[in-house]
């Protein structure tokens, strides 16, 4: 064992169980797992507060209660555990992210950072070591946005960029209350919400991205994040005969939906918005049936930019394409409505904790790469109130995920688990008036890829 540094117990580099961080990977996939028709894969679907998630929830409690963490749950849901440290009066480091799911999910997203923080502790266990600071495990609320429509909730509310009320009264689409649904799954705790900054974040996540697997590398680290931008578009026409409305007497929703899809697509073709991603998620049209003409539609439209000015402008340029769409129907009385779902600028992560992930990866003879993360996640909620980054761990098969396809291998996985570990220990070293001020110089040019 290397040397014992005098703030803690641990050794200079702390080694985890993979086997036993792969288990519970799988334990936790069981639930709310589906046959895939698609792939014919077993599938996760738990979303958030449905029985599956509250299934997911209180497994996870079980095991960090078996651990010896001191359990909580806070006003939005969001469960933590705490292990205390040899000096538990400084700030804790935090490591988290999510175990809710979209409907048609892997094991690996969000699941990973949560459980490979929870192995950190049953290794700190095994080995009877102790840190310095407190360690923290944050398994973050609605994550996904996918059943309420607002990603990033918990961790929002509990940042303060986003208030308890709002989160209470957002529905799903069946009309129940985010605040009502908590309750029922009996996690509507009682700790108050918005979160004491803690000393460091630090999350491990899967890519979900192909930049890792063609470079080569396990591990990635993460500058930040780029910008998000989810609104749900309304649609009202008129409802009409298929058969005997002449084109020109027609108000087609379901036309209007169709232009908007081929729109966004055209936005990002064009280049005019530099790395513009655009995806029309969900569509839906009323009634619905073949011979009727629909008279509303409404679809979803998510953005993506690292640029916030190139998103602005995008935002900017759509809204101006729906103010048009009345005009290019044949007949006038088109209505279009915009609901804003979520707005977050790009996030970039702290430098000096981005180093101190760097430095653990290379003792423990990695060569990271390092890059913007596409997709949005918890610790861009964090950024704003502790100094924070994220470790990637290499996803295979072009890196897909929101897809029972997504997968990760068990090396991968652990080695992205060690090198959380061992951030995490030298975080946890840190005296209290290390401030995170100064900002060092960035590690490298990121790839150019999100
Ligand atoms: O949508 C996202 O980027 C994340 O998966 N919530
Ligand atoms: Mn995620
Ligand atoms: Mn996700």
């Amino acid at each position: 064992m290397t040397a014992v540094s005098p703030n803690r117990t641990v050794p200079d580099l702390l080694d985890i169980n993979g086997d036993r961080l792969w288990s519970s990977l799988m334990e936790l996939a069981q639930v709310g797992s589906y046959e895939d028709s698609e792939t014919g894969l077993v599938g996760v679907n738990r979303q958030s507060l449905t029985d599956a998630d509250a299934e997911g929830r209180n497994l996870l409690v079980g095991w960090m209660e078996s651990a010896g963490l001191d359990v909580c749950i806070d006003e939005m849901g969001t469960i933590f555990g705490r292990r205390e440290g040899l000096d538990p009066t400084l700030r804790p480091v935090v490591a988290g992210s999510h175990i809710d799911s979209v409907g048609t999910a892997g094991a690996f997203d969000g699941c990973l950072g949560v459980l490979g923080a929870l192995e950190i502790v049953r290794s700190l266990n095994d080995q009877g070591m102790r840190t310095r600071r407190p360690l923290v495990i944050a398994a973050w609320t609605e994550e996904e946005g996918v059943r309420f429509g607002t990603d990033m909730l918990g961790s929002a509310v509990a940042a303060g960029r986003l208030t308890l009320d709002y989160a209470y009264d957002l529905v799903d689409a069946e009309g129940l209350r985010f605040g009502d649904e908590l309750d029922r799954i009996g996690f509507k705790g009682t700790q108050p919400v918005v979160l004491e900054p803690p000393h460091a974040y630090v999350e491990c996540h899967i890519e979900q991205g192909p930049v890792l697997l063609r470079d080569d590398v396990a591990i990635g680290i993460v500058t930040g994040v780029q910008s998000i931008s989810w609104q749900k578009v309304i649609l009202h026409g008129r409802a009409a005969h298929a058969g005997t409305t002449p084109t020109e007497l027609r108000v087609d929703a379901g036309l209007a939906a169709a232009q908007i899809v081929v729109k966004v697509r055209e936005m990002v073709d064009s280049g005019s918005y530099g790395r513009l991603r655009a995806t029309v998620g969900h569509i839906a049209t009323s009634p619905g049936l073949p011979s009727v003409v629909p008279d509303r539609a409404e679809l979803t439209v998510d953005l993506r930019n690292p640029d916030d000015e190139q998103m602005a402008a995008a935002e900017r340029d759509f809204a101006a394409f729906l103010d048009t769409l009345p005009e290019l129907q044949p007949c006038s009385g088109l209505k279009v409505a915009t609901k804003r779902m979520a707005k977050t600028s790009h996030v970039p992560f702290d430098h000096r904790v981005q180093d101190v992930i760097a430095k653990a990866a290379a003792d423990l003879g990695h060569q990271p790469v390092t890059l913007m993360s596409g997709a949005g996640h918890d610790a861009q909620e964090m950024a704003a109130i502790a100094p924070t980054a994220m470790v990637f761990v290499r996803g295979q098969h072009d890196g897909i995920s929101h897809n029972p396809r997504e997968y990760s291998t068990p090396d991968d996985c652990a080695a992205g688990i060690t090198v959380l570990a061992n951030t995490l220990l030298r975080l946890s070293d840190e005296s209290a008036d290390e401030s995170h001020d100064e900002l060092t110089e960035p590690l490298t040019d990121e790839t150019d890829d999100v």
